[in-house]
């Protein structure tokens, strides 16, 4: 018999992954894998929070992973800086010529002149994380994450105490789902998934606060549209209805929260016409939102990171946080609020980041701040030296980072080196001396954790990189070589970093971990739900947060943090709309993007066709603007042009543009960051990206 096989259809196998993007749902992956290249992608039934489904952009991945324009071999600039002209170089003469530009940073200025810069392109703990070992090692300037969570993760740390909270699968067991700031449709698939499972299984409503008719507002029982920024007022209102109409459970309040007395007399003032006032909602829809929670003890709020993403973003996360303390609905299943599972982990990251020898004298730079870092601000400097050396590792900042015409000319200066290792040709990429190209998730080894789930999961290296494709660690080790920089980590495998971390944790081996594919460490219900306590010294729940003491690590106090409200509040640092700038602008993540991911796959592409601006109808005709029209939009910072868009989902004076395209899909080169602002939001820092006001003229 002819047992030959085409060699055009070679046999297929599964390979057990997880999903390493910016994305809070982590899911688990099973990837087909022929020929030596991954095929189709699908979601793990057998993880019961990615339940068997994942977005779209990732389920087709082959198209990103197979990608023409990979880069597959090191390059060294030959043309003026940001012209693209690059000439291919060996991983030895890009390396040595690093360390060498390490090396004259450090003799012209000390150590603290390199600034190893990185994000959560990847989210594997070894290949994003590493980066720090480099610079502890060395005491390069340090840095300070800051673009996306702080907000958030301030503003839920001020009441709770703690990162963490129900479990999110327990969605489904909720009579009412508040989502409330995010897009889950868009921006973290799974949590429809459990959302919906609720309205199927037990009539559940599904509400959802956003600022524009979002896909997933577009699926909701109860749509919310509120103005940009307003959140905080919002939840006063609510929790002052609670209190009026005696929804407040004032038995759980005495035994759990700080000062409820306090917050029922402050939330006197806070009433449904004072809140429309400044949402923009009509008091009957506060009413009934707050009626609908007031009568729905297993309300379960899942609360985003776009409503944080404003300058009082940290002080109306605190404020949603309030409202279940208020019902008491910590107390239920199917109840409660979840934002972030962060603090259920507790790795032990001292062998991957090399903690033990992380100088505390050198400086920690903001990263949100680099336009005005690049620039010589002195105060964002830190009063230290110029940054005159980067490596930059899964972060495409000429893109992403707010205040961009900072950032352009700042990458723009000939005293700065800056090397940057890549899947794509970026647009910092092209900004750079040296590039280099980068592994994907599915030729490594890493690490995993679920920041809105609670699965530890394993992401083993599946296929051989194309070309001479090298990973973060091989990256970070080989100039740890050049530079006598001693750890070691530095002379570890990522596997053998995974199973030193998964010991030095207690959860067992890689070996372990590998057969089982995946850990569920949701930790057990009286401690999710804070049945035990708040995690506070009393155990009670901050209605009144001590601003200057909240529980996160940051290198000093941001922003105009003295001035924070001491109770739940709308607090009005916004920026406001003036008679020069007389729209709010929010800049929502479009749905076949994720932050500048996916916008060199065709499939993304295709979905989003080109950069928009959301305008009411209402609004574009009071400015002259129709269908089409390709309208300027300039803030104090900058100027961007985009296609009108006219939206009815809107309010009145308020304009979406979902991003983030690359700045040269718009014409004039000029990205929406160009809008945005690095003033850090109080009072742990981070960016005010949805935060911006903004004119719009026609082109
Ligand atoms: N498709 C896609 N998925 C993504 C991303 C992406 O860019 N695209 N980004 C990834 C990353 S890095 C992150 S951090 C997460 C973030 O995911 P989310 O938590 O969803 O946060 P955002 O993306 O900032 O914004 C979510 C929603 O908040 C709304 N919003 C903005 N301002 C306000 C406000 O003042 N009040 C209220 N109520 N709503 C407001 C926006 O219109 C948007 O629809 O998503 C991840 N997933
Ligand atoms: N206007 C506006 N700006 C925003 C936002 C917004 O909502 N509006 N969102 C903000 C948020 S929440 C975030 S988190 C930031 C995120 O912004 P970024 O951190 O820049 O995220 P990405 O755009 O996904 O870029 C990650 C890059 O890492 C590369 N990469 C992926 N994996 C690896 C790897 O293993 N090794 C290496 N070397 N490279 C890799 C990818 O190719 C990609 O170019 O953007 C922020 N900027
Ligand atoms: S939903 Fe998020 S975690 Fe899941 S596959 Fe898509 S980008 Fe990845
Ligand atoms: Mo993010």
């Amino acid at each position: 018999m002819n047992q030959h096989i085409s060699p055009t259809i070679p046999p297929v196998r599964t390979g057990y992954s997880a999903c390493p993007h910016d994305c809070p749902s982590t899911c688990a992956l099973e990837i087909d894998i022929s020929g030596g290249r991954i095929g189709r992608v699908r979601g793990s039934s057998a993880n019961t929070f990615t339940a068997g489904v994942i977005c779209a952009k990732v389920a087709r991945y082959a198209e990103r992973a197979n990608h023409p324009d990979r880069l597959t071999q090191p390059l060294r600039r030959v043309g003026p800086k940001g012209e693209g002209a690059f000439a291919p170089i060996s991983w030895d003469e890009a390396l040595d010529e690093i360390a060498e530009a390490f090396r004259k940073a450090e003799r012209a200025h000390g150590p603290e002149a390199v600034w190893p810069y990185y994000y959560a392109g990847t989210m594997g703990l070894v290949m994003r994380d590493g980066i720090n070992r480099l610079t502890h090692a060395k005491g390069y300037s340090r840095f300070f994450s800051s673009i996306c969570v702080n907000p958030a993760w301030s503003g839920l740390l001020a009441g709770t105490g703690r990162l963490a909270g129900p479990d999110p699968r327990e969605m489904a067991k909720a009579d009412l789902v508040v989502i409330w700031g995010t897009n889950p449709v868009a921006t973290q698939i799974n949590v429809m998934t459990h959302a919906i499972r609720a309205r199927k299984e037990r009539g559940a409503k599904i509400a959802v606060v956003d600022v524009y008719r979002s896909p997933t507002m577009e699926q909701a029982d109860i749509p919310v549209l509120i103005r940009p920024g307003t959140d905080g007022a919002l939840a006063c209102a609510i929790m002052h209805v609670l209190f009026r109409d005696g929804f407040a459970d004032r038995a759980y309040l005495a035994a759990f929260a700080d000062d409820a007395a306090g917050l029922e007399a402050h939330l006197r003032t806070r009433d449904p016409e004072w809140a429309a006032h400044i949402t923009g909602m009509p008091v009957t829809e506060i009413e009934a939102l707050a009626q609908a929670i007031g009568r729905t003890p297993k309300t379960f709020i899942r609360a985003g990171y776009g409503f944080t993403r404003s300058r009082n973003g940290a002080v109306a996360m605190h404020a949603v946080s309030c409202i279940p303390t208020v019902t008491g609905a910590w107390q239920h299943e199917g109840g409660g609020l979840f934002h972030s599972n962060s603090a259920i982990y507790s790795w032990n990251k001292q062998m991957v980041e090399g903690r033990d020898i992380r100088g505390v004298t050198s400086r920690e730079l903001d990263q949100s701040r680099i336009g005005d870092i690049l620039t010589g601000d002195p105060e964002a400097l830190v009063g230290g030296p110029p940054v005159t050396a980067m490596l930059i590792q899964n972060t495409n900042p000429v893109s992403v980072a707010p205040d961009q015409e900072k950032v352009r000319r700042g990458f723009a200066r000939e005293d700065l080196f800056v090397a940057v290792h890549e899947q794509f040709m970026t647009e910092t990429a092209r900004m750079a001396d040296i590039v280099l190209p980068a592994t994907m998730f599915t030729e490594h080894d890493d690490l995993y954790q679920g920041g809105g789930n609670q699965y530890v999961i394993l992401g083993p290296k599946l296929v051989e990189p194309p070309g001479e494709c090298r990973s973060n660690h091989e990256v970070i080790c080989a100039l740890a070589e050049r530079l006598g920089a001693e750890h070691q980590g530095f002379r570890m495998s990522p596997r053998e970093h995974i199973d030193w971390m998964l010991q030095a944790t207690g959860r067992g081996t890689v070996e372990e971990l590998e057969e089982k594919r995946f850990l569920d460490i949701q930790p057990d219900f009286e401690t999710a739900h804070y049945l035990k306590g708040f995690s506070w010294p009393d155990g009670k729940f901050r209605l009144k947060p001590n601003w200057a003491k909240v529980p996160y690590a940051a290198p000093a106090k941001f922003g105009p943090y003295e001035t924070m409200p001491q109770w739940p509040d709308h607090w009005a640092v916004i920026e406001e709309a003036t008679e020069d700038f007389p729209f709010r602008l929010v800049t929502s993540p479009a749905r076949s993007f994720l932050n500048s991911s996916f916008t060199e796959t065709p499939g993304s592409i295709a979905r989003e066709k080109r950069p928009e601006l959301m305008v009411h109808p209402e609004d574009a005709a009071a400015h002259g603007l129709g269908e089409g029209d390709l309208a300027r939009v300039t803030s104090e910072r900058g100027a961007v042009l985009l296609h009108v868009r006219l939206f009815d989902g809107l309010r009145r004076g308020v304009a979406v543009a979902e991003s983030i395209w690359p700045n040269r899909s718009h014409q004039g080169g000029r990205g929406i960051n160009s809008l945005t602002g690095s003033d850090p939001v109080a009072p742990v820092g981070g960016a005010a990206l949805h935060d911006n006001r903004v004119r719009i003229e026609r082109a």
